[in-house]
């Protein structure tokens, strides 16, 4: 394949919220139909070892033991999609962190909104850069 360097990865999550709410299958759809790749898919209960690292960035902040007990209250479904500029492709699918103001259209600005929560509770997660995706993608599935 030539243009195999120019093709990227990323890691979505459907958050707890996501997975409780029965919305897994409408968010891979929403990647499938924008027409990504799925390369890797597994529902899991991560453990909170996993979860500080995948989330180290935010360590310290106010809302960061909050969310990491949230990620950690029940299975999350980890994805791998690949694609040319899925990265951002993803973050636009995903609409902005808040979901009450988050774009129609998007799966936030679709599916979410506030629950009056201490951490905010948005169905998905998506890589924020190449060097963000390649480590969330190395912790989540080391094999690949
Ligand atoms: P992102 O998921 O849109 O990239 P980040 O700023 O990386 O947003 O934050 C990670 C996650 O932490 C968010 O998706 C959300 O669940 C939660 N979060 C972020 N900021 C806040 C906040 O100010 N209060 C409560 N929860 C927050
Ligand atoms: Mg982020």
């Amino acid at each position: 394949m030539t243009d195999a360097q120019q093709t990227e990865r990323t890691l979505i999550l459907v958050k707890p919220d996501g997975i409780r709410r029965g919305l897994a299958g409408e968010v891979l759809r929403r990647v499938e139909a924008k027409g990504y790749l799925l390369v890797a898919v597994d529902l899991r209960t991560a453990t909170t070892e996993l979860l500080e690292e995948h989330y180290a960035e935010h360590a310290g902040k106010p809302f960061f033991d909050s969310l990491v007990e949230f990620m950690a209250s029940g299975p999350v479904l980890a994805v791998v999609a690949e694609g040319n500029r899925v990265i951002e492709g993803f973050r636009v699918l995903a609409g902005t962190t808040e979901p009450t103001t988050a774009a129609p259209g998007s799966i936030r600005g679709d599916l979410g909104r506030d629950w009056g929560l201490g951490v905010t509770h948005n169905l998905v997660h998506g890589s924020d850069s190449p060097e963000s995706a390649a480590r969330e993608i190395a912790l989540w599935f080391p094999v690949l």
